[in-house]
């Protein structure tokens, strides 16, 4: 026995059971742990060396062609009542669900190590902190879990603590699609992963755990748990101001929370606190402030380049997992967008052949401590985490959503955050480029019904003291040959700035039905390629257009029933006047 938490040793000696594993290994979580997967997998094959003279401590996983992304179709909430997951989840009850997937489990471990992982999703020892155990048969996943989470011995100690802990058992199978399913089980803080190795399917503490379970939770707690980054915009005087912005999948919230100043904004600086997930709570003053869950990143590689995001292009340069990038002749990694070298080996190992598609999986991604970011924020290790100013969300729209613009007040921006909708991505199996609904960048995500979760929203409220600003950005509005309008990444802080400073109350706006829109001369574009007539355009408002929004975003939230709350309506219903007048 490895630990002194009864239900522990018993929770792994019934999956030990169940599974058969040949070896149970307990992680504590060292370095020195670290290397010996990375050993073992080089050995496997699992892993391949890349060129460590320039990329030391990189290595490249090939996973299997048919588990490259998450699997939305397969990704199921299972509460007692199908009701409280909501139209937003798929469903099937508790009992069935578990029995399919002990199914799956029996013996499926016959061969290979059981990993017991034990994680804390959030600071160490931090009030807003979480744990959980993830079970697993990956040596992928654990070395992924180390990089992720804060995993091993002092995690488990805070678990004995505790007494309690989130359960997470996965198995990666045999691969195969026809047997995968990703199961959330919130009433018992449980989850079962099987069929795929896969980031967002596999290291359960992300996804599973610190959104769609934690989501839950923060429901019944009074709190909020979001596919939201965490930023420190610091200015020239010294005034740091943190932001939290949910953009879905693959829409850039590596790139803003990696951010680099342009050349124009001296004295700038940009702290990174977290890129994917945040975890808010009221503090005793009535104040919003955000921990990241997580300890590293997971991030999309394609499109990562010295002008794009310098920061993320150096920080992946040494001890980083990729997962099926491309390799060039000097067997250094490569993907779409960088700018130097070329590919000579594709994502699943073949020579390159542009008659392939792309040399890296578009959904190719990194996997490196947060620490090796050189923008890392000493607050990102603070228990209690920083004060909120400006709470963002944000789409990829070709069309009608404007550059910025900012909610008359909480409850409309609640509203705002509702009617999300983003062009779909590679970061999830199915169609790319298709609109559709994502509130809250949470369509994925919830663990529970969108109709509760919004209710729960407009509750802070009547809680808070002070409560943040609410905007919405499209970093991605294109012209009529397709180019962005937008330059975007670095040069985003010209908006965020624009932000800050209505927060502050320095700037006015234009008021329009949607909410108020910068003023074009309030939007900094000197030494930009961005005309007067194309910042025009960026800040256009389609009456015609949003009215048609605004009916489909009526459709969407009958089909939420009676759990959609009055106040949401009220909002809608405010805008759509607002549009005809
Ligand atoms: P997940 O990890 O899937 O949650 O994604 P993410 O939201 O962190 O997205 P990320 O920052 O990794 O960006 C995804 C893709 O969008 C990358 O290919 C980026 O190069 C691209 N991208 C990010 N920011 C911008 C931007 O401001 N403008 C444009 N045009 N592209 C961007
Ligand atoms: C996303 O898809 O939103 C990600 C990557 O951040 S994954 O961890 O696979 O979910
Ligand atoms: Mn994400």
């Amino acid at each position: 026995m490895n630990t002194r938490l009864q239900s522990l040793s018993d929770w792994v000696a019934e999956v030990a059971k169940l599974t058969q594993p040949d070896r149970i290994h307990w992680c504590d979580g060292s370095p020195a742990e670290y290397q010996s997967f990375i050993k073992q997998m080089l050995g496997s094959g699992d892993l391949i060396e890349l060129n460590q003279a320039s990329y030391p401590g990189c290595y490249l996983h090939r996973s299997d062609p048919n588990d490259v992304a998450r699997v939305e179709h397969l990704t199921y909430v299972c509460t007692s009542a199908k009701a409280d997951a909501g139209p937003n989840n798929h469903w099937m009850p508790p009992a069935e669900a578990k029995n399919m997937m002990h199914g799956f489990f029996d013996g499926c471990m016959k061969g290979r190590t059981l990993y017991v992982i034990p994680y804390c999703m959030g600071p160490l020892g931090s009030p807003y902190a979480r744990y959980g155990v993830e079970i697993t048969d990956s040596t992928y996943v654990a070395a992924n879990m180390y990089l992720m989470t804060r995993m091993g011995k002092p995690a488990l100690e805070q678990i004995e603590a505790a007494g309690s802990f989130i359960k997470g058992l996965h198995s990666i199978g045999e691969l195969d699609p026809e047997r995968r399913f990703i199961m959330h089980f919130p009433e018992e803080l449980t989850i079962m992963s099987y069929g795929s190795g896969y980031g967002g399917n596999a290291l359960l503490g992300k996804k599973c755990h610190a959104l769609r379970i934690a989501s839950y939770q923060a429901r019944t707690e009074g709190w909020l748990a979001e596919h939201m980054l965490i930023v420190g915009i610091e200015d020239p005087e010294g005034n740091t101001h943190y932001l939290a912005c949910a953009f879905p999948s693959a829409c850039g919230k590596t790139n803003l929370a990696m951010l680099i100043p342009p050349e124009r904004y001296k004295g700038w600086k940009v702290w990174t606190l977290g890129d994917d997930i945040a975890w808010m709570h009221l503090d005793a003053n009535g104040q919003l402030r955000a921990v990241n869950p997580e300890a590293g990143l997971f991030g999309v590689v394609p499109g990562t380049n010295r002008k794009t995001n310098p920061n993320a292009y150096d920080m992946i340069t040494r001890d980083t997992i990729f997962t099926n990038v491309a390799v060039t002749a000097d067997n250094e990694p490569w993907w779409e967008d960088k700018d130097v070298g070329k590919p000579a080996i594709d994502w699943q190992g073949r020579p390159y052949d542009s008659a392939n598609g792309p040399a890296a999986h578009p959904n190719s991604r990194f996997t490196v401590t947060a620490k090796n970011n050189p923008s890392y924020s000493s607050l990102a290790e603070a228990p209690e985490g920083v004060p909120i100013t400006a709470l963002v969300f944000g789409g990829r729209r070709r069309e009608l959503a404007p550059l910025v613009y900012q909610a008359k007040d909480w409850a409309h921006g609640v509203l705002v955050g509702a009617s999300v909708a983003s062009e779909t991505t590679a970061a999830a199996t199915g169609k790319v480029g298709v609109v559709r609904r994502d509130p809250m960048a949470m369509k994925p995500f919830c663990g529970y019904n969108f109709g509760d979760y919004w209710a729960h929203w407009l509750s802070f409220a009547d809680r808070a003291k002070t409560l943040p600003q609410i905007f919405h950005v499209n970093w991605f509005r294109r012209d009529a040959d397709g180019r962005f309008l937008w330059p975007g990444f670095g040069e985003n802080l010209r908006v965020l700035r624009w932000m800050i400073d209505r927060c502050e109350g320095r700037v006015g706006a234009q008021e329009m039905p949607i909410g108020h829109l910068p003023k074009p001369a309030d939007i900094d574009t000197t030494g930009l390629d961005v005309s007067k007539e194309t910042l025009e355009q960026l800040l256009a408002v389609d009456r015609g257009q949003w009215r048609e929004e605004l009916e489909h975003m009526a459709g969407y939230l009958k089909t939420f029933g009676d759990r959609v709350p009055k106040r949401l309506l009220d909002e809608h219903a405010k805008v759509v006047a607002a549009l005809k007048a």
